[in-house]
């Protein structure tokens, strides 16, 4: 078998794999999608490793409050108090809200 049948098949065969792995994986993908929020730190809860964070509206997700999203913890050590900040939100496995891709877009004074 020459190397351009083998690109040949390959290419037949992906589109049916990636369609096939896209089924079993709907479920999760659902869970995890995620949306761009802005908000300020009001507190770096470092016991329960989320941030209280005061974001703003979301359109057609949520209206703008103070509430605490999960973060992977060397977000803890990257932000503090007054921050301004931008992230994904969504949940995880867990029905947790999880704030993730946090970047300080304005440090606190
Ligand atoms: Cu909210």
């Amino acid at each position: 078998m020459n190397v351009r049948l083998v690109c040949l098949l390959l290419a037949l065969a992906s589109p049916a794999l990636v369609h096939a792995t896209s089924e079993q994986t709907a479920p999760a993908e659902k869970a995890a999608v995620l949306h761009p929020l802005k908000g300020i730190v009001v507190d770096v809860m470092t016991s329960r490793q989320a941030l209280m964070v005061k974001h703003e509206e979301i359109p057609g997700v949520m209206r703008a409050m103070t509430m605490m999203f999960r973060v992977e913890p060397e977000v803890l050590e990257a932000v503090k108090k007054g921050d301004a900040i931008k992230g994904l939100m969504g949940r995880d496995e867990h029905n947790r809200w999880i704030l993730r891709d946090v970047v300080v877009v304005a440090a606190a004074n």
